[in-house]
């Protein structure tokens, strides 16, 4: 490896190790390692998986390149040599911003699993120029600015091939890149990514993310959900769908025709897996560009309907895809006929309106379209898929029984252990042997040092010098020195009312007012939020606005700090969560329960050794009942009471506001005078009313048990030695989240791949 990047310097930049620059050092690194895991055989067999997604959130991959391939101590050993660290290296890569949250990262942790289980998949996806957005903090709000990723030499790999898709309007070339997914210690997996000849950067001023919606030959490629609040934005998702399904059919109906398979037998050789309803028009454009190579449309609909399966995310109405036809018809005509065919198919066969795939209005349900014409329906945790057949789909499950199921979701242990947490991950092997790299559930074999104090002591330990390492990050970054000392409680994830920030917002109001009314903590506590909210999101926005206010108020009091801070991480992203997940001792998974279909961040922090406080949601089941109750801290009403809520329109949040003192004096602080003296009235008196007078997500409901539970757990935390024994089982339970588990269950349970 050493002569490899002494010849690329030199050839380069006519520099060696002992003269080159960082950057010029990265280079040397990505190619050689672009290069690396080009040369690993590709994974093969008679059938192949497509794994499509709007979103991969892939992070950065320098490291997690390197050590999938085997090559990551050799490359400390030289960078070590010659005077580098390679953690520092790393920094420089840009993290392209692919994704909203974890349905993104989902995706990259699911195709590193593919790649080393050694299965043939890949990823199809789009090249977002500029991916989400960065967030900056602007006068305590959030503000969106342009995040570009793509510099000269780059993961991405320009292929020859390219693809016309046409629109109503015109005629669109899909030019492809590829980026090499090494599995570890394993063959080799692709992510396609798509994206647009016509792409115009320049449309994009430097400091925001406003463009001309319009101008879609060049903007198509440019971000990820461009705001969808008014109907240009609506229209450019359409767009983005429609050029990613269609490019990706027609590159896996040429992948199948160039190894001479025959297409009438398609679903023996391709399964498609969609990725939530973003790329739900797949299953139409399929039936078409079959029907143009000769099939009847029935025969299309029969094999277009034994190749796709659907995995839903998410049980939030306003997230379940429904476009207008009318937009569809102005966008994609051509898929019309085929829309209405297979409505009218289930129109015939069933009198129940509600599983209609165009409704009274005119809308198409794309999630309809998926359950009818896919062969698997699955979602990402037990309880989710629990509410999936019992509530939000029953009617499609009383239909298809058969097609629905469950594939809890995993994490992939090489970023979220072996390389976020070396010491960890090292310390762990000498315990108990690296077996656990392949196998992660061989984690269990640290339940021996259950009463091990040395071993207990040492975890303590490695987490200090964690909180050390991310108090470093975060002055360099921020200029914020943490307590290395304090309790660290994380939240950290997508900002939406349903994951309730606010209601963790209100505990520290609680705590602040507590410690100003003269009650001191035992020990000091850093509460740390990383959020970014959706542009158009307003709610969420000033939810945001209300923890930075909040920063605010507690850095400037020096009655509080000393004991209690509240801080936000800017542009929290997968980088930063390698970095806070593994400081963190409390895992914030407060969720309205019902509403987090999974959640995977809950299994990060967990084989980080932080312990889960959070509601009987998502994932956070499983976890309990593979750690056990007293191993995890659970509050709140229970799924099925919040559904019955719902159900019978029984929640009013201003019964709580005025029955309950407690909660009325926290939720009028947001307009108190302390915080209006910091933020922006408008902003906070609108979050202030929508607590008091809509609350959909249900905040109040939860406040004051939450209050309570927050309490204990700061207490437990006192008491070192019972606390490292939770952190212990908490490890060595975490195996199941392995994602290798997850994909081999998608494999068996679903594709079928050899
Ligand atoms: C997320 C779910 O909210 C989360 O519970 C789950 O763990 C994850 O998917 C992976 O299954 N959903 C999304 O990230 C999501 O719906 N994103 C939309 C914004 C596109």
């Amino acid at each position: 490896m050493e002569e490899k990047l002494e010849a690329l310097l030199a050839g380069r930049f006519q520099k060696n190790l002992d003269n080159c620059t960082k950057e010029e050092l990265f280079e040397a690194l990505l190619l050689f390692t672009r290069e690396a895991a080009e040369k690993l055989p590709a994974n093969t067999g008679r059938k192949k998986l497509y794994y499509i997604s709007a979103e991969f959130l892939i992070g950065k991959l320098l490291s997690n390149n390197l050590i999938n391939l085997g090559l990551y101590e050799e490359a400390e050993k030289i960078l070590k040599k010659h005077g580098y660290e390679l953690c520092e290296i790393e920094e420089l890569e840009a993290e392209p911003s692919l994704g909203n949250g974890g349905l993104g990262r989902l995706a990259a942790c699911f195709l590193d699993s593919i790649a080393t289980l050694g299965l043939p998949g890949d990823g199809i996806g789009l090249n977002y120029h500029f991916g989400l957005f960065q967030q900056k903090f602007q006068n305590h709000k959030q503000k969106e600015v342009k995040n570009p990723w793509i510099t000269k030499e780059s993961w991405l790999m320009k292929q020859p091939d390219s693809f016309l898709v046409q629109f109503k309007d015109f005629a669109a070339e899909a030019v492809l890149y590829d980026i090499a997914v090494p599995g570890y210690e394993s063959g080799c997996g692709r992510l396609h990514l798509f994206d647009v000849k016509t792409v115009d950067e320049r449309i994009v001023p430097e400091d925001s993310i406003d463009f001309d919606k319009e101008a879609i030959r060049k903007n198509l490629t440019l971000f990820l959900y461009p705001d969808d609040s008014d109907d240009a934005g609506r229209k450019l998702r359409i767009y983005q769908q429609y050029f990613m399904v269609s490019s990706g059919a027609q590159l896996i109906l040429k992948e199948c025709e160039q190894q001479g398979y025959d297409l009438r037998k398609l679903h023996e050789h391709v399964v498609i897996q969609i990725n939530d309803t973003h790329p739900s028009m797949v299953i139409p454009e399929l039936i078409r560009l079959l029907q143009e190579k000769g099939f009847s449309m029935d025969e299309a609909i029969d094999t277009v309907s034994k190749t796709c399966a659907y995995t839903n995310h998410t049980i939030l109405a306003e997230a379940l895809e429904k476009w207008p036809l009318e937009y569809l018809e102005e966008v994609v005509p051509q898929l019309i006929p085929v829309i209405k065919e297979l409505d009218k198919k289930v129109r015939k066969k069933y009198a129940d309106e509600s599983v209609y795939i165009i409704d009274e209005n005119e809308r198409v349900h794309m999630a309809h379209m998926d359950i009818h014409y896919g062969f698997s329906v699955n979602g990402v945790a037990a309880l989710h898929t629990e509410i999936l057949k019992k509530s939000e789909l029953k009617n499609f499950y009383d239909i298809y029984p058969e097609k629905f199921n469950n594939k809890t979701n995993g994490i992939t242990f090489r970023r979220w252990f072996l390389h976020c947490n070396r010491q960890l991950s090292k310390y762990v092997e000498d315990l108990i042997g690296n077996g656990f790299k392949k196998n992660a559930e061989e984690l269990e074999k640290l339940l021996v040092y259950k009463d091990d104090e040395k071993v207990l002591q040492r975890l303590a330990e490695i987490k200090l010098e964690k909180k050390l390492e991310f108090k470093k990050f975060m002055e360099e970054t921020q200029g914020i020195e943490i307590n290395e000392n304090s309790i660290i409680d994380v939240q950290v994830k997508r900002l939406h009312e349903y994951k309730r920030q606010q209601m963790n917002a209100l505990y520290a109001i609680y705590k602040y007012l507590d410690i100003k009314a003269g009650n001191k903590p035992k020990r000091p506590i850093t509460m740390i939020f990383g959020a970014k909210a959706a542009p158009a999101y307003v709610i969420a926005k000033d939810i945001i606005h209300l923890i930075l206010c909040l920063q605010e108020l507690i850095e400037n009091d020096p009655e509080v700090c000393p004991y209690f801070r509240v801080l936000m991480i800017e542009n929290y992203n997968v980088s930063k969560a390698a970095k806070v997940i593994p400081a963190a001792d409390i895992s914030e998974q407060i969720s309205l329960a019902s509403k987090e279909a999974s959640g995977t961040g809950n299994m990060k922090f967990m084989l980080n050794g932080a312990l889960t406080l959070g509601t009987e949601d998502g994932a956070n089941v499983e976890i309990r009942d593979l750690v056990g109750e007293e191993n995890i801290y659970i509050f709140g009403k229970k799924p099925q009471e919040v559904l019955d809520l719902y159900a019978e329109s029984a929640y009013c949040a201003k019964d709580i506001y005025k029955k309950d003192s407690l909660i009325q004096k926290l939720v009028d602080f947001i307009t108190g005078k302390e915080l209006l003296a910091i933020g922006e009235k408008e902003s906070l008196s609108r979050l202030h009313k929508e607590l008091i007078g809509k609350d959909w997500f249900m905040t109040l409901l939860d406040t004051r048990e939450y209050i309570r539970i927050k309490e204990q757990v700061y207490a437990d935390y006192e008491n070192q030695k019972e606390w490292n024994q939770k952190v212990l089982i908490n490890i060595a339970k975490a195996g199941f989240f392995s994602s290798d588990r997850t994909i081999a269950q998608y494999n068996e349970g679903i594709w079928h791949l050899k």
